[in-house]
Order: structure tokens, then sequence, then C-alpha cells
């Protein structure tokens, strides 16, 4: 939606400062080998971008997979905000309609409007983001068809069975995503960016091609942020208000061990 094409193997996305600090960190951590690279952010036509290395620069018809990672996909200050001004949406009344027309109270059908948080936790709830701390967002085909309709996309069945089309069950494929999920994993553990940062609404992209390049980065850090010194998060237990625990092991783990039984099938 907000990357745009540009010349010379870069991408062009729309500025947020938030994930324009993010980046610039991530350049000098040791997660750097999953991010794409970050060069800076200029204007253009009176507008702000991060330019970013394109992933998909020297592909072959590309097959993609947006996972967002974590048990929820709001920060803590979302729900404040819903207790300040429980403003509602109407735009994400319809939304959730379009999905479940059961998901609505009575009184949310009669003012035809959700606060943001309602809306947000209702989708963590109805998708795997809550039990597996990960969520299948959309999936991009090789002839460039976008697939968007994982809204219910929430067992572990139902997302190996995904994994396994996506991925058309060559096994290769499969085990190329394995071996770097894994990697990512031992390398988060080192990375000093991971302990001190909240990681919301971020993705993990898978990407391969018919050449058999398959790879996964890590990308989307506008609700990416640090935690104060006294706070010591551990990305793997469960979230209750004020621990600011994302749950990107929870779902690493559960990604990981659903590849390996798409492996097996
Ligand atoms: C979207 O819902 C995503 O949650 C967006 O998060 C969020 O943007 C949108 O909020 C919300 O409408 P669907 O994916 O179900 O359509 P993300 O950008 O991480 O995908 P932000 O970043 O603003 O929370 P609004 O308020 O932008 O509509
Ligand atoms: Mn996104």
């Amino acid at each position: 939606g907000n990357v745009r094409l540009s010349e010379g193997g870069e991408v062009l996305k729309r500025f947020c400062e938030v994930e324009d600090i993010c980046l610039q960190a991530l350049m000098s951590d040791a997660l750097c080998q999953f991010v794409p690279h970050y060069f800076g952010h200029i204007s253009q036509d009176g507008e702000k971008y991060i330019r970013l290395e394109d992933l998909l620069s020297g592909l072959k018809n590309p097959v993609i997979m947006d996972c967002k990672m974590g048990v929820r996909t709001y920060q803590e200050a979302e729900i404040i905000k819903a207790r300040i001004n429980p403003s509602v949406r109407t735009d994400m009344y319809q939304k959730m309609v379009k999905v479940d027309p059961a998901a609505p109270t009575d009184e949310e059908h009669e003012q035809k409007g959700i606060t943001k948080l309602r809306y947000l936790q209702w989708r963590d709830n109805s998708s795997s983001t809550s039990s597996l701390g990960f969520r299948i967002e959309g999936i991009v085909v090789g002839n460039g068809k976008v697939l968007r309709d994982f809204y219910k996309t929430c067992t572990e069945a139902q997302v190996t069975e995904t994994l396994l089309s996506f991925t058309r069950r060559q096994i290769h494929i499969l085990e190329a995503y394995e071996s770097r999920l894994q990697a990512l994993y031992e390398t988060l553990k080192q990375s000093s960016f991971f302990n001190k940062h909240e990681i919301i609404g971020s993705s993990l992209l898978f990407v391969h091609d018919r050449n058999n390049k398959a790879n996964i980065w890590m990308i989307d850090f506008g609700k990416t942020i640090p935690v104060p010194e006294d706070v010591q998060l551990s990305h793997d237990v469960p979230w209750v208000e004020g621990n600011r625990e994302d749950g990107y092991l929870i779902g690493l783990t559960s990604l990981i061990s659903l590849v390996r039984e798409a492996i097996k099938q």
C-alpha cells in the first residue's frame, strides 16, 4: 500500500518517524542481515519517504507471504486512547461486518461503529494472532495476484495447509524457510535492539522465486518502540496490560514448528 517502486533496486516507503529511527538503529544491530538495507530518507514532490533496499529486485515471478508477528497488533497506548476518548470508527465497523456479520454487539450495530481497539482485538482473536503469536496477512502468488482472504485462518491445521499451498509443497523451499527462521531465532537472542524494543505490527516477509531463492525479512517498524530501562522484555511470555510483552518469540516458535509440520506432510 504505502510502498512504491523507485529506481536502482530501491523502494520508497511513506515516511514514519518511529520506523525511520528503528531502521537506523537496526543497521548497526545483529539483526541487520534480516532487515532490508536502509539508505536514509528523502523528500520528493513535497512528500517524505524512507529509502529501502528492494527485496524483490532480481527475482523471477516472486511468491510472497506476509506474516504479522506477535500475540497482539495494538500498542498499549491504544487501550489508553480507547479509555480517554472511545471514538468509534464506521470504516472499522464495516470491515468487521464484511468478515462476520454476527461479530458486532447490538450496541455496535446500533451505532454502526466500533473503537479501533475493539477492531484490532477482534482481528487478533479471530485470527491466529492471539493463539499462535502470528497471523498470515497476505500472499502474492507468482502471477502477481494478491490473496488477502486469511481473516479466519486460525488453527494450526489451517496455517500448515496455507504454508503448503504457498510453497506448492516444494520441500527444499520449506527447508530453506525453516533454517532462515531458526537463524533469525538465534540472532534475536543476541540482538540488543530486540532486547530493548516492543515490536508491534511488524511482519516477516517470506519470498521465494522459481530459481529456488528463498528468504525471510523483518519489515514494518511503524509501531516498534523502545521500552523504559527498567522493563526487561522476554518476548515469549503472555501479555498482560503493563508488561509490554509482544509475544514475538511465541509467534516465531509456532511458525518454526508449523513449517516443520508442513515438511513432514
Ligand atoms: C488495519 O486493519 C491494520 O491493523 C493497520 O495496521 C492499522 O494501521 C489500520 O488502522 C487498520 O485498519 P486491517 O489490516 O484489518 O485492515 P498495520 O499498518 O500494522 O497493518 P495503523 O498502523 O495505523 O495502526 P488505521 O487506523 O490506519 O485504519
Ligand atoms: Mn502492514
